[in-house]
């Protein structure tokens, strides 16, 4: 059982992340919202399963990039509050310190971030563990490399997790690698890393028509 359930919070459904994204969906497309939008759909199981198999909770961190709804809405913070933030354009950089949710929409931007805080958690002797979410294209960067390694050799407690829908916007990334396998397949840095293929039914940003980024 995850501290969420032993702390009597109810874990969200595979439904409840979808009906959520839809319903963003459905406002986005009526162009309130004043800044991009970026919907993922296909990955909630794995998610879920991530969260609970880890037993995410408050004293954990998340950082999360552009696509983060999901993540914020599993790391515990309410659900009109992480609306609320989109509506006002803020979905691509959802913070929520007091949850310890912190992303960005700059690819690589929290690779180091996130191993620093991992290095303070583990310094201090304090509670809980470091996640990071990105795409298997971030992943491909340079400082993810060196977030990894660090990580790795000080065996920092964060786990760096590689959500891969085969695309970079709109790049094949396979195209880009000239190999059908991430970087860090087989090699020692896989003990930090969790990595799962989906095939995401919404477009990289937007609904794919009116605004796109
Ligand atoms: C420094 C920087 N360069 C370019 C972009 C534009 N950009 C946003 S998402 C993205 C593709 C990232 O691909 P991937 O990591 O696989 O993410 P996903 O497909 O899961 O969204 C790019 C190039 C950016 N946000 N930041």
């Amino acid at each position: 059982m995850g501290k969420a359930e032993l702390s009597g919070e109810k874990m969200l459904t595979k439904q409840d992340l979808e009906n959520f994204e839809k319903e963003i969906a459905d406002i986005f497309a009526t162009g309130v919202i004043r800044g991009p939008v970026h919907l993922r759909a296909g990955r909630e199981e794995r998610l879920i399963k991530i969260f609970k198999d880890h037993g995410i909770g408050p004293d954990d961190y998340v950082f999360g990039h552009w696509d983060a709804h999901e993540l914020a809405l599993l790391k515990g913070v309410p659900r009109d509050q992480v609306k609320q933030a989109i509506l006002e354009g803020r979905s691509i950089s959802l913070c929520f310190p007091e949850y310890h949710v912190f992303c960005s929409g700059i690819v690589g931007s929290l690779m180091g971030a996130a191993a620093g805080v991992a290095w303070a958690l583990k310094r201090d002797g304090k509670k809980g563990k470091v996640y990071i979410f990105c795409g298997e294209m971030s992943a491909e960067t340079g400082i993810f490399h060196e977030a990894v390694k660090y990580a790795c050799h000080f065996d920092l407690p964060v786990t760096y997790v590689v959500c891969d829908n085969g695309l970079s916007v709109m790049t094949d990334t396979r195209a880009v690698w000239g190999s059908p396998d991430p970087w860090f397949k087989d090699t020692k840095f896989e003990k930090k890393i969790i990595y799962f293929k989906y095939k995401n039914t919404y477009p990289h940003s937007g609904l794919g028509w009116k605004i796109k980024f």
